[in-house]
C-alpha cells in the first residue's frame, strides 16, 4: 500500500507554473538512485569542475556534462563544447536518463547536453535565461535530486515579480512554449533534506537539444 504523501507516477505533470511543467515524485527512490548510479560514472569519465564567471569569480555550482556537447565557461564566455576543459569527448547520457526525456518533453529529437549540476551547501544561481541553443522551439528538461532546491521564475526580461517553489528529489520539470526563455534561478538548498547522496547536495540535470 502507498503510504501517506507517496505520489503516484501519472503521464501528466502535477504543477504548473508560468507555463513550466512540474512532474512531482515522477522518480521513485530505486529510480533516483538507479540515475545517482549512472551519473557517477559520467563523473568518473568527466570530472567536476567550476566554471569561470564572465567577472573571474568560479561559480558556486560545480558542473559536467554527457552527451556530444557539453557546457563549458572561460575568460572567453559561456558556450557548448564537444571537450571537456581537459580536453577529452564527454561520455554518452545514459538511457536511464534518455527515458525520462521520451516520456515528457513531447519532442521529436533527442538531447544532445546532458548537463550535471551540482550544489553543495550554500551554493546557487543567479537569475539567467538559457539562450545558447539554437531551437528554442525545443524544450528544457530538469531532474532534481538530493537535497531540496528552491527554484525561483521570473519573466520573458530579468526584473518584475517572480514565484518560487520548493524542488524536490525525484522532481522533473519541463520548460517548453512561452516558458523556454523565462528568466530563472536556484536561491539555495535545504541542507539535509535528502538522504538520496552520499554527503548531501544536490543535482540538477539538465537535458537540451543544442544544434
Ligand atoms: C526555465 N539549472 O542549468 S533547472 C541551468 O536547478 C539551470 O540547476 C537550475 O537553470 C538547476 O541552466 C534550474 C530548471 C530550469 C532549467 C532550464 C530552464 C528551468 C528553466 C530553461 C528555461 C526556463
Ligand atoms: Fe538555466
Amino acid at each position: 500500500m502507498r503510504k501517506n504523501g507517496e505520489q503516484m507516477n501519472n503521464s501528466r505533470p502535477t504543477l504548473a507554473l508560468r507555463g513550466v511543467q512540474v512532474w512531482q515524485g515522477l522518480l521513485d527512490r530505486p529510480a533516483q538512485e538507479a540515475i545517482v548510479q549512472s551519473i557517477r560514472s559520467i563523473v568518473a569519465a568527466a570530472p567536476l569542475f567550476s566554471p569561470m564567471t564572465p567577472y573571474g569569480k568560479p561559480m558556486s555550482v560545480q558542473m559536467t556534462s554527457a552527451g556530444r556537447f557539453g557546457w563549458v565557461s572561460d575568460r572567453t564566455g559561456y558556450r557548448y563544447s564537444e571537450a571537456h576543459p581537459r580536453g577529452t569527448a564527454w561520455p554518452a547520457i545514459p538511457a536511464s536518463i534518455l527515458d525520462i526525456w521520451g516520456k515528457v518533453s513531447e519532442s521529436d529529437r533527442v538531447p544532445e547536453c546532458c548537463l550535471v549540476n551540482f550544489y553543495r551547501e550554500s551554493a546557487k544561481m543567479g537569475m539567467h535565461q538559457d539562450r545558447d541553443e539554437a531551437e528554442f522551439g525545443e524544450p528544457v528538461v530538469s531532474v532534481s535530486l538530493g537535497d531540496d532546491g528552491l527554484f525561483r521564475i521570473g519573466n520573458l526580461t530579468r526584473g518584475g515579480k517572480t514565484e518560487s517553489i520548493w524542488l524536490k528529489s525525484g522532481d522533473v520539470v519541463v520548460m517548453g512554449g512561452d516558458a523556454r526563455l523565462v528568466y530563472h534561478g536556484i536561491d539555495k538548498t535545504r541542507s539535509g533534506s535528502s538522504s538520496l547522496l552520499n554527503g548531501g547536495g544536490r543535482i540538477n540535470l539538465t537535458l537540451r537539444v543544442v544544434t
